[in-house]
């Protein structure tokens, strides 16, 4: 019961929002709000128009605060996939969701909606954190091979039967979860989503450490809650902050960790930190993804760039008395934070709904 009423509660709130944002006239409103009680009272749950629908998963992204990007929020293309349930078309329609937001290489921001979850029945989930990911083999020695952030995926795949070829970029099938609990994997064509090899502009050397990324990053793992409703299957695609792989993935110590074979090859000694070995390594790394990502013509904004837009976001919302809610250690890139204007602001970091989320 207690569900139910704070699903009514949610109902509620979001119904507000359409018709405020979407300027619905009041007896369209209250026409609505009524419909969605009855259906509330009947089965404990209610099914979303389109428009909602599409709203909802704007306003999800909009209240995310941990996403520099989302001044972009009206710009999301919304898939409905809530009618599909078996595994192999869900499957295709992931295939057709890398295909359009790839768009050779001008990324495209989409959300694909699986069903949603119901007193009764549960939609289907995907396991995988993103649509492509790369395999993490653990060696007997308890290094890893390929990103470490993958490890466990990459066992549960290869218990499954999967086999990868042990190299430090192989692409692993996705995993999914159909509202039965049946678990199967979906191999996506490569081509939908290419890597995009790195190499450096003044460092030839560069291209030997055999260094590649995925063009763009599809979030699939987190849960959509819009007005009471939870869409357990909403993966997002949108495209990448150089930050995002050449100071995380390649530069933290837990995946592929890099920094110590870009400082030894740029002849920096690594044996004082005061030296800002790590400092100089993470600036050529990021020249590298930068100059990579451009010459393969893949979208893809530096993290300044990003600041700047999000600051100027801010502050016009703010200006016109809207809160936008962040946070600040997610929203400061992870090199040169003080030199962007977000490293200067407070921001109000509270979860609003609709939004995404992770268990
Ligand atoms: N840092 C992760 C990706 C997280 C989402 N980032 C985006 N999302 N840019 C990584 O793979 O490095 N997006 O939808 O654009």
């Amino acid at each position: 019961a207690t569900t139910i009423s704070a699903a009514r509660d949610e109902a509620e709130v979001f119904l507000d929002s359409c018709s405020r944002e979407l300027a619905w006239d009041r007896q369209r409103h209250q026409e609505r709000w009524r419909q969605v009680q009855h259906e509330l009272a009947g089965t404990g749950t209610y099914r979303h128009t389109r428009e909602e629908l599409e709203f909802g998963a704007k306003l999800a992204w909009r209240n995310h605060t941990r996403c520099i990007g989302k001044l972009h929020w009206r710009t999301l293309t919304v898939r409905d996939c809530r009618d599909l349930s078996d595994p192999s078309s869900i499957s295709a329609a992931l295939v057709d969701q890398l295909r359009w937001s790839y768009n050779d290489g001008q990324i495209r921001p989409l959300i694909t909606i699986f069903a949603q979850d119901t007193p009764l029945t549960q939609g289907p989930r995907i396991i995988s954190h993103q649509l492509v990911r790369y395999a993490g083999y653990v060696q007997p020695d308890g290094t890893v091979v390929g990103d470490p952030s993958n490890t466990g995926l990459t066992a549960r795949l290869r218990s499954m039967g999967w086999q990868g070829c042990g190299g430090a970029f192989d692409r692993l099938p996705v995993l999914l979860c159909d509202s039965q609990g049946r678990l199967t994997c979906h191999v996506m064509p490569p081509e939908v989503s290419p890597d995009v090899l790195i190499t450096h502009p003044g460092y030839p050397w560069f291209a030997d450490l055999g260094l590649r990324w995925y063009a763009y990053p599809t979030v699939s793992d987190m849960r959509m809650e819009i007005g009471g409703v939870t869409y357990p299957a909403a993966p997002f695609s949108g495209w990448y902050v150089s930050t995002e792989i050449g100071a995380r993935n390649f530069g933290d110590t837990d995946r592929y960790n890099l920094l110590p074979t870009v400082a030894r090859k740029l002849g920096l000694p690594v044996d004082h930190d005061r030296t800002l070995w790590k400092d100089r390594a993470l600036v050529e790394l990021n020249v590298a993804v930068l100059t990579s990502f451009e010459a393969a013509g893949v979208r893809m904004l530096d993290h300044h760039t990003m600041a700047d837009q999000f600051h100027r976001y801010v502050q016009t919302q703010r200006r016109n008395g809207n809160a936008v809610h962040a946070d600040w250690s997610w929203i400061v890139p992870p090199m040169a934070g003080s030199a962007t204007p977000v490293y200067h602001q407070a921001y109000d970091g509270t979860t609003v709904r609709p939004n995404f989320f992770r268990d």
